[in-house]
Order: C-alpha cells, then structure tokens, then sequence
C-alpha cells in the first residue's frame, strides 16, 4: 500500500510543526482572574469559553468570598421548604436565562398563582386604599367573575387609558432591551455602558425619573402613586424617583408569565461554572489587585497570591474595600439595602384593622409614606395551620414591631442585602474598563438595572470586549506570528 517511501517522514514532519504550533500558541492563550461567582462571572466565563478557544483564553479562575456560588441568587430554609431569598423572578423574555435553563437541564417553575388570581391590596399605613375582592371559591366560573371584577374595580380607579399607556411604556422598552441579543453582524462590542444603553435607544430613560417619564406618557397621578409605587417599592426597595429605565424593568416584572428555575436560580451560576472549565476558588475573598505592566497580581485575604492577564470585578464595588494599585476612580453610588424577613406564623389582621386573617390580601403592597414600616408582604407558602411570608423593607424589623404585624410567630429569618444601586436620574456610569488595560467591570452596568438577565448581558458584552480587545493587542505586538494574528483579527472581525 505505501507506495511512497516519504509519506511518514512528511507526516512526521506535520505532526512536529502542529506540535510546536501548539505549543506557541499556548503560550499565548491568557489567564483570566474573576471575582465574583454570581450570574455575571459565571456569565463571563460561560461567555468566554463559548467565544474563544483555549489557544485565546487558558485557564479561567472563579474567586468567591462565601462558601457557595450565586451570590444575590440564593435561597433560604424555613419550615423545611426552600424559597428564593434574593433575585426571585424572571421575565418570559430573559432570553439568556432561559438558554442557560435549557442549557443546564434546569427545570422552568411557574408561579403559584395564575397572575389574576393573586390578591392584592395597597397598604397605606391607615388603609388599604386598593383591594382585590378574595375568591375561595374553587369554581373555575366563580374565580373568572371575581377576575373580571377586580379589572373593572381596577379600570375604574386608574383608568383604561393610564393603565393601556403604563402596558405599551413598558413593551416599548422591553422591546428596545431584545436589541442585545441580535447577533455579532449588527451588535457592536460596547467600551462603556452609556454607549451600549444609546445604541439601544434606552440612554434617555436614564436620564429622568419614572414619575417624570409616566407623567409624559400621560399617566394619571393615582396611578403613579399607588399601583406602580407598590411595584418599584417591591421590586427595588424605592419610589417612583428611581430611573425611567430601571422603573420599566421594575413595571416589566410585574407582568405576566414570571418564571424561575426549580430548586433556585442560583443553579443557574453553578452549572455555568461547572460546564466551563473554571478553577473555582470558593471562600477566598480577593483584597487588592495591582497590574504589574502585563499581569495583574491578585492577593485574597488567605495570604495567597495570584497572577492572570485579565482580570474581571463582577460584584458591586461600593461597599467593598479591594485595593486597586494602580487607584481606579469611580462614580459615587449608594446600594439600596433589602432587608428580606422570612416569618411561619400567621399575620394579625387588628393590625391592617380587618377582622379575619382571610381579609389580608395574599399581597400587601405599600404606598410611600413614613407611616409603613415594611415595602411588602407576601404569602410564600400556606400551610396546614399557619403560613410562611416574605416581607421587604428599607429598615431592618425590630423583634417588638414583628410582634405587632404577627399574631402567631414560629421561625423568623432576617437578611440584609446589599441588594441594587439607590438610582437616580439623571445616572452616571463607572466604566466597563476600569484601567484602560485589562481590567474589567461587569457590575457598571447596574446603574441601569440591575436583574439577573442585565447581568449576563452585560457580562457577554464584557467577554466580547476582552476577546476584543486581546485580539487587537496580538494584532499589534506579534509580527511573528502571522498565522495566529491573522486568525485573531478575523475573530475581532466576527466579534
Ligand atoms: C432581595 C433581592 C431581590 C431581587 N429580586 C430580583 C428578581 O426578582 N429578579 C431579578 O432578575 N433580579 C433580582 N434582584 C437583583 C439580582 O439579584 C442581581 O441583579 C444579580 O443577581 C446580580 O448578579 P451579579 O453576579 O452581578 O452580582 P452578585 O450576585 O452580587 O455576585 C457577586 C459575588 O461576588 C462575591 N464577592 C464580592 N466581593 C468579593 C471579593 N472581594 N472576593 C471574592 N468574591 C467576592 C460575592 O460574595 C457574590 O457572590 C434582586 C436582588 C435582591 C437583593
Ligand atoms: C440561545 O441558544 C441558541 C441555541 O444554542 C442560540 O442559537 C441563541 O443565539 C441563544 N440565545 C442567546 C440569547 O444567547
Ligand atoms: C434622547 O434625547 C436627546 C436630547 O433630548 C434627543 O436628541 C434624542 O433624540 C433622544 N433619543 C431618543 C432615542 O429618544
Ligand atoms: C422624589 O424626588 C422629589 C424631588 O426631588 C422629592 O421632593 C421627593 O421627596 C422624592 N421622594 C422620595 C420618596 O424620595
Ligand atoms: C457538572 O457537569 C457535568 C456535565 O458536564 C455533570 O455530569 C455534573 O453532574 C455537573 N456537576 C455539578 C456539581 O453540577
Ligand atoms: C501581594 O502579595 C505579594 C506576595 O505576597 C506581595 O509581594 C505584594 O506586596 C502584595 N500586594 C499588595 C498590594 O499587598
Ligand atoms: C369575595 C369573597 O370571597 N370574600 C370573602 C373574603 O373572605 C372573607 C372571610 O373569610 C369572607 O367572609 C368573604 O366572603
């Protein structure tokens, strides 16, 4: 058969240069340091690995000061059931989410309640000035009465046109947001958040506040300051004084078809790491990152030291105390503290001055007064002879004040969370490169909303931009190595 003598030297001979090829271009695959284990570095790195091969980007390192992956995704035991106690919900179009479920094998859960079935009441500190009507009634003809009669109560009070105009703000908005997941041919790699939200045509909504921009779309005053305060008070712990563009995401999850993942959203960030070949260093907290001309030395509070050519903050900055050598600068921000009180008990109905525990709305929302010391209060749960709810507020809940919002209390669970910006408008942005090299930071993008889903469309936006930004760096520093940097420019190209 072998005809020709030279065949295994020449196949030698290829075997020996794709070896030594190898091997160059390994040399030149970067390390890259994350810090943070919620949903954006586990995005970064789920978005690297899917963009690049290991000759661009080698080992990836995950750094996690807690002893589990998540962070602001968790849940939390109560009764021997497990509940989200942080980011709980997400939107019918949060389309990375769902490709990650999807992606995982996770399970999608829908709420327990169909949406106009749950009932809702509008606390004000005296009265609920909003109520939904209780149906216990199990007849699906019953149920859908009591539903058409709670729209009319609804349509009466806030008007059909205010609440048509809320509804297409919202989609309009929705809408503009989906532009981040058009493809790599028609969506640019974005340097800095104020870039990526114009392109979109959201920049303007952050630039007035939710009551300013409803109040132009026409919506009437009640409206404003009882249905859709209730929603921002929920979902971000503020007024309608928050963005225009954070109040929409905030309006957009309060709609229909809300979504989670069986068994905790936090499963999202663990099978993303998992599945991208992450060193993952879990209970190691990074103190100080100095770039030493071409890498970045990290040193965590373990006394150890690490260095990578990239290095990626996904997590707030503002309440933490890394040193950065050389020093960054960034824009003032305040995070909004949620205090998240898990209680099994039963709530005291003299409290809302209502005579049965069955009047309480299965949802209490509040109106913005100092009178209310709690954002909300939901049931999560309800058992053979109590019930297990959530409430949010600004302040932690003093003991003594429980025991006046509950008759009946079994287990109580406190949480502060360092929970999303305090927004504002008009907002300022830190930038997506915090040293004009290669240090990178997700959570800039926060100040625009801060979801699980604007998480990891900002951290593929970041991965895009590192694999960018490398291969221009490549580009222009080896001339040696024409193969590997033409292959790079084209990857820049397609990016
Ligand atoms: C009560 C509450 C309710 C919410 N509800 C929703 C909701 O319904 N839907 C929704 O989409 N979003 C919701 N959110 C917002 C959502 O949780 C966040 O936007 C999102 O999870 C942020 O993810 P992240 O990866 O950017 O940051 P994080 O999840 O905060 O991850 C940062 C990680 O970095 C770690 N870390 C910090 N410093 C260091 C260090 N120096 N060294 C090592 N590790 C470090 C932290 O421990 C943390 O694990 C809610 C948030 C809260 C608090
Ligand atoms: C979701 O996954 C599919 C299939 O892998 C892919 O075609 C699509 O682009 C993904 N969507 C997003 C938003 O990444
Ligand atoms: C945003 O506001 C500016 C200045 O008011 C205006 O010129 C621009 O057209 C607006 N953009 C969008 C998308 O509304
Ligand atoms: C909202 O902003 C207005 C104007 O700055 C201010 O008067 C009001 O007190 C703010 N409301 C809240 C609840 O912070
Ligand atoms: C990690 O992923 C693999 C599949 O790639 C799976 O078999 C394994 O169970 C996963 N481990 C965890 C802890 O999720
Ligand atoms: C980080 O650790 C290294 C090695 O221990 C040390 O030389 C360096 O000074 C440390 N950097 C900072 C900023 O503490
Ligand atoms: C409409 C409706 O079903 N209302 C009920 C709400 O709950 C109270 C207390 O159980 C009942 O008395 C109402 O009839």
């Amino acid at each position: 058969m072998n005809k020709n003598p030279q065949t295994p030297l020449v196949f030698c001979t290829i075997l020996l240069l794709l070896k030594s090829l190898h091997a160059n271009s390994h040399s030149h695959s970067h390390t890259v340091c994350i810090i943070g284990s919620g949903i954006g570095g586990a995005s970064v790195a789920h978005f690297l690995r899917r963009y690049s091969d290991p000759q661009t980007i080698g080992q990836i390192t995950i750094f996690e000061r807690h002893g589990v992956v998540g962070g602001r995704m968790a849940t939390v035991t109560i009764a021997g059931e497990t509940f989200e106690s942080g980011a709980s919900i997400l939107h019918p179009k949060n389309y990375h989410a769902l490709n990650y479920t999807k992606y995982l094998n996770l399970r999608v859960k829908q709420p327990k309640h169909a949406d106009d079935s749950l009932s809702l009441g509008i606390w004000d500190g005296h009265k609920f000035v909003y109520k939904t009507l209780n149906s216990s009634s199990k007849l699906p003809i019953v149920q859908r009465f009591v539903a058409i009669a709670n729209s009319i109560v609804m349509l009466l009070r806030y008007g059909v046109f205010s609440l048509l105009r809320m509804s297409s703000f919202v989609e309009a908005t929705v809408n503009k947001f989906l532009r981040y997941y058009e493809g790599f041919e028609s969506r640019p790699v974005f340097e800095s958040v104020e870039g990526m939200l114009k392109w979109a045509g959201l920049y303007n909504l952050t630039t007035r506040t939710l009551g300013e921009e409803l109040v132009n779309v026409g919506l009437s005053p009640i409206l404003i300051q009882e249905l859709v305060t209730v929603i921002t008070r929920i979902n971000y712990g503020q007024s309608v004084n928050i963005s225009g563009l954070a109040g929409a995401v905030s309006l957009a999850g309060s709609g229909g078809g809300l979504w989670s993942v069986e068994g905790g959203n936090w499963q999202m960030a663990a099978g993303l790491i998992n599945r991208s070949e992450v060193v993952l260093h879990l209970h190691e907290e990074i103190e100080s990152i100095s770039y030493l001309g071409d890498v970045y030395e990290l040193n965590s509070t373990k006394g150890k030291s690490y260095n990578c050519q990239v290095a990626v903050v996904a997590t707030p900055l503002d309440e933490l105390n890394i040193l950065f050598n050389p020093a960054i600068s960034l824009p003032p921000r305040k995070l909004q503290h949620t205090h998240a009180t898990f209680v099994r008990g039963l709530l005291n109905p003299a409290y809302f001055g209502l005579g049965s525990l069955s009047d309480i709305p299965e949802l209490v929302g509040t109106t913005e007064t100092a009178d209310v010391p709690f954002s909300s209060i939901s049931i999560l749960k309800e058992h053979e002879k109590d019930m297990t709810y959530k409430i949010f507020s600004r302040e932690p809940l003093a003991d003594a004040l429980l025991d006046v919002i509950f008759s009946v209390r079994v287990e109580t669970i406190k949480i502060n969370w360092a929970a999303y910006p305090h927004y504002q408008a008009p907002e300022t942005y830190a930038p997506f490169i915090l040293d004009g090299n290669h240090l990178y930071y997700v959570n800039a993008f926060e100040n625009a909303a801060s979801t699980m889903e604007t998480s990891a469309v900002a951290a593929e936006n970041i991965a895009r931009l590192i694999l960018s930004r490398l291969s221009q760096q490549v580009y222009y520093s080896s001339t040696n190595l024409k193969s590997f940097s033409s292959d790079s420019s084209r990857l820049h190209v397609e990016l």
